[in-house]
C-alpha cells in the first residue's frame, strides 16, 4: 500500500497520506507529497490541493526513527517550501493531531482547516530539538512572537478553536467529514489564491520578550541546550528575512539533533512506549473492568491515589481502622479538589462528580462488590498479611487485590490469600496523584489477565506502568540502595551533604540525595532497615541516616534531619551540628576523611545504579534495560536528557564504566563494586545494555 495516494475530487486534487501507526514523515511519505503536488501543479484540470491522513491522525512530525541514521532526500525542508511555492492553493486538512514536522506541512500549506477536536503543535523540545522545517519562522508569522515562543517551548499541543483564534490555523471544520468540508473550503482559497507565510512579517514586538522569556524558563529547562535555540531562531524571525531565518534553524537543529541531550530525551521517548510491552501480555490478553475501587488506609499514600482514582473517574471506597485517620485521608481529599478548582485544573461540576463518586468505611464487607482493592496501609509484612487475609473471604471472585508496598515481597503477601494468582503490587510514588511512575509488580503466580489489567489501569490513571518482577525493593527502590549507600559513605568520607546535593543537582537530579531524604522522612528509611535481615555487615552501611532517624531528626517533617528547616520552610539550611556528628562518627568508625571531587561523587553515585540495574536484568527482574531508565526518571527524579541510568551508561561506554567500576571495587572492596558479569560482557565485546 502507498504511503501516500490521490484523488480527484473536481477541480481538487486531495492527497491521502496513510502510514500507519501516526503518518510519520518517513522517506517515502516526503517523497509521495513532493511527487504528488508536483503532478497536481501541472495537472491542467486541478485549481486546488488538499493535503489529508487516513489513520488516527494528521502528521505526528518527522519519523523519529530516522534520526541518527544517514539523511535521505527529499528533505523535509524542500518539501515544506515546494509545497508553499506551489501557484495553486494548497489547504491541510487537519484531523487528530498536527505535531513537529507535520505542523510544518500544514504552514507550508497556504491555507488549514482542522477538525474541531484537532490540535497543533510544536513539541521537538521535548525531543532535544526544535523546529527543523522552518517552523521556527512561520509559526510566529502566523501568531506573532509570544504564541509561537510559548507554544515551541512548552511543546504543548494547541487545540483547534484556540489555533484558529491564535491564527496559527484559518478554518475549524464543524462537521464530521473533515475532507468534504475542506473541499468546500477550497473553492474560497481558489478565489484568494495561494498565500505564503514566508510573505508576511512578524508582528512588532518588544524585544525584552525574549530575556524575559529566558527568566521565566530558566527553572524548568535547567541544563537543556534546544530551549535557548528556539528563542535565538525566534528572535532571528524578527530581524533577518525569511530564508536567513531558516538557514540559521537548520544549523541549530542539526546541532541539537547532534547533541547527547536529544538522544537521552529521544531514547526516553520510545522506551515510555516500550514499557507497554510485557512478554505474555498479548494483544487479546483479556482485561478486567475497574470501575470501583477500595483503598485501604488513609495515611498520605492512600489518599492520593484515591484522589487519582477519582479524578479518573472511578467510584472510590476510602478505609482506615482509625476515626481520625479515615477523616484526615477524607478531609486530604477534599483539599486536594478545593485546590484544583481554584488552580483552575477541575471545575466546580467535576469536583462535585469526584466527591458524590467517594465514601468511607471501616467494614470490610462494604468492600464484596468493589473491581479493586489497593491496599496502602504500614509497612510492615504481619500487618498487610492480616488485611490481605481479611479482604480475601469478603471480595466478590474476579476482584484485583493491590498492594502499594515499597518494598516487600508480593508473593509472601499473596500467600495470605487463596487466589495469588489476582494478586499484584501497584507502587505509587509520592506525591501519588502528581507522580507519574507505576511500579507494577507481578508475583510468581500473578495471572497475565492481571497484569493487561494494571497496564490498562496505569494508562486510565494517566501514569506511566512499569512491568517489574519481585525482589526488595522491585527496580526502583533497590537501586536507590545503591545509589544511596554511596551518598551515605561519601559523608563519613568527607563530602559535605550540601557539597554532595549540589553536585548531583547540576549534573541534572531534580533533587540530590540528602534533600530527597529529608523530604520523604528518614524514618521511613530507617523502619525498612530495621526490618531487613540480609543488610551489609559493614558499620558505616547508612550510619549516618540512622544516626539522624535515632535522635528523632527524620527531616522536613520535623524541622530537621540532615538538614535544618526553620520554621516549616522547605529551604534546606547545613546544620554544623550534623557536621560535627558525622566527623566524629567517621572518626569512630576509623573512616580516612579527604578532598572528594565532584567526578568521584557523580560517578559512585551513578555507577551505583547502574551495577545495582546490570543485577536486575540479571534477575530477570526488569524484562529491558529501558524499563530501567523509565523508573528513574518518572520515580527517581534522573535527568530525561539524560536518558536513565542504563541509557547513560551506554552513551558514556560500557568498557569505561567497568573500568571505572573495577577502580571502585580495587578500591572500595568487592561487596558493592563487584563488577556484574553481564557488564563485563558487554565491555568486552564493545555491546550495550540497549542491545539486550
Ligand atoms: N516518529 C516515529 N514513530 C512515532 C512518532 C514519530 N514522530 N510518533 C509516534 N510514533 C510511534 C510510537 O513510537 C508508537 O509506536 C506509535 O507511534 C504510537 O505512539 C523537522 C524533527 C502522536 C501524540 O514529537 O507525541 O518533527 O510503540 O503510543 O499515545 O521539526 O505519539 O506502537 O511501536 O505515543 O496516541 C515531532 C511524537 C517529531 C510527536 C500519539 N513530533 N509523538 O500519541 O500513541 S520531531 C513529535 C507523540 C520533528 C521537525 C522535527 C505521540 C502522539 P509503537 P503513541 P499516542
Amino acid at each position: 500500500m502507498a504511503a501516500v495516494t490521490v484523488a480527484p475530487h473536481g477541480a481538487v486534487t486531495v492527497i491521502t497520506v496513510d502510514n500507519p501507526p501516526v503518518n510519520a514523515l518517513s522517506q517515502a511519505v516526503r517523497e509521495g507529497i513532493a511527487t504528488s503536488v508536483a503532478a497536481a501543479e501541472a495537472d491542467d484540470n486541478c485549481e486546488a490541493i488538499i493535503i489529508a491522513c487516513d489513520g488516527r491522525t494528521f502528521i505526528a512530525g518527522a519519523d523519529i526513527k530516522e534520526f541518527g541514521k544517514p539523511p535521505l532526500e527529499p528533505y523535509l525542508p524542500d518539501v515544506v517550501n515546494a509545497i508553499e511555492a506551489c501557484d495553486k492553493p494548497v489547504i491541510a486538512a487537519i484531523h487528530g493531531t498536527a505535531l513537529g514536522g507535520g505542523f510544518e506541512i500544514a504552514m507550508g500549506c497556504h491555507y488549514r482547516i482542522a477538525a474541531k477536536s484537532a490540535a497543533v503543535g510544536l513539541p521537538e523540545v521535548n525531543l532535544g530539538l526544535l523546529p527543523g522545517a522552518s517552523g521556527t519562522q512561520r509559526l510566529p508569522r502566523l501568531t506573532g512572537v509570544a504564541k509561537a515562543l510559548d507554544m515551541m517551548l512548552s511543546g504543548k499541543p494547541v487545540k483547534a478553536p484556540a489555533a484558529l483564534a491564535s491564527g496559527a490555523i484559518d478554518e475549524v471544520s464543524e462537521g464530521d467529514d473533515l475532507v468534504a468540508d475542506a473541499l468546500e473550503f477550497a473553492k474560497e482559497c481558489i478565489e484568494r489564491g495561494p498565500r505564503r507565510i514566508r510573505d508576511l512579517t512578524v508582528p512588532e514586538v518588544d524585544a525584552s520578550v525574549f530575556d524575559e522569556t529566558r527568566k521565566k524558563i530558566a527553572p524548568r529547562t535547567r541544563g537543556l541546550i534546544s530551549p535557548e535555540k528556539i528563542i535565538q531562531a525566534v528572535e532571528l524571525s524578527t530581524q533577518v528575512s525569511f530564508d536567513e531565518g531558516c538557514a540559521k534553524e537548520r544549523e541549530f537543529f542539526l546541532e541539537c539533533m547532534a547533541s547527547p541531550q536529544s538522544a537521552g530525551l529521544r531514547h526516553a521517548f520510545f522506551a515510555e512506549r516500550a514499557v507497554g510491552k510485557v512478554p505474555g501480555v498479548e494483544k487479546d490478553t483479556p482485561v478486567r473492568d475497574l470501575n470501583s475501587v477500595a483503598v485501604i488506609g488513609a495515611g498520605t499514600m492512600g489518599a492520593g491515589i484515591a484522589y487519582n482514582c477519582l479524578t479518573s473517574g472511578m467510584s472510590v471506597t476510602l478505609t482506615d481502622n482509625s476515626d481520625e485517620g479515615l477523616e484526615r485521608g477524607a478531609e486530604t481529599i477534599r483539599k486536594l479538589y478545593a485546590g484544583g478548582v481554584e488552580r483552575g485544573k477541575i471545575s466546580e461540576s467535576d469536583m462535585k462528580a469526584g466527591l458524590d463518586r467517594f465514601a468511607t468505611s471501616q467494614d470490610y464487607i462494604d468492600l464484596s462488590e468493589v473491581d479493586i482493592v489497593i491496599e496502602a496501609v504500614f509497612e510492615n509484612m504481619a500487618v498487610k498479611k492480616e488485611v490481605f487475609g481479611a479482604l480475601d473471604k469478603v471480595l466478590k471472585p474476579g476482584a484485583v487485590l493491590a498492594t502499594n508496598t515499597s518494598t516487600l515481597s508480593i508473593d509472601e503477601i499473596a500467600s495470605a490469600t487463596s487466589r495469588p494468582e489476582d494478586v499484584i503490587g501497584l507502587h505509587f510514588f509520592s506525591p501519588a496523584h502528581i507522580m507519574r511512575l507505576l511500579e507494577i509488580v507481578k508475583g510468581a503466580d500473578t495471572s497475565s489477565e492481571i497484569i493487561a489489567t494494571s497496564l490498562a489501569l496505569a494508562k486510565r490513571l494517566r501514569k506511566v506502568g512499569v512491568v517489574v518482577g519481585n525482589c526488595f525493593g522491585f527496580v526502583g527502590n533497590r537501586m536507590l540502595y545503591s545509589y544511596g549507600r554511596e551518598n551515605q559513605l561519601l559523608l563519613l568520607e568527607g563530602a559535605a551533604p550540601e557539597y554532595i546535593d549540589k553536585t548531583l543537582y547540576d549534573w541534572g537530579m531534580a533533587m540530590g540525595p540528602n534533600a530527597v531524604g529529608d523530604l520523604a522522612g528518614l524514618d521511613v528509611g530507617y523502619k525498612v532497615r530495621q526490618e531487613r535481615t540480609d543488610l551489609p555487615d559493614d558499620p558505616r552501611f547508612y550510619r549516618v541516616a540512622d544516626m539522624l532517624a535515632e535522635q528523632g531528626r527524620y527531616g522536613q517533617k520535623t524541622g530537621k534531619g540532615m538538614y535544618l528547616y526553620e520554621d516549616g520552610s522547605r529551604k534546606p539550611t547545613p546544620d554544623p551540628e550534623v557536621g560535627a556528628m558525622i566527623q566524629s562518627e567517621a572518626e569512630r568508625l576509623g573512616v580516612e576523611r579527604r578532598e572528594i571531587s565532584e567526578e568521584e561523587i557523580i560517578e559512585r553515585c551513578i555507577y551505583g545504579l547502574v551495577v545495582e540495574g546490570a543485577r536486575i536484568l540479571e534477575d530477570g527482574i526488569a524484562t529491558r534495560s529501558s524499563d530501567i531508565d523509565v523508573v528513574w526518571i518518572n520515580g527517581y527524579g534522573f535527568p530525561r536528557h539524560r536518558g536513565g541510568p542504563m541509557h547513560y551508561a551506554d552513551s558514556v561506554g560500557l568498557d569505561k564504566v567497568y573500568e571505572k567500576v573495577c577502580e571502585f571495587e580495587e578500591r572500595f572492596g568487592s561487596t558493592y563494586w563487584e563488577p556484574p558479569a553481564l557488564l563485563k560482557k558487554l565491555a568486552a565485546s564493545g555491546g550495550k545494555f540497549a542491545d539486550l
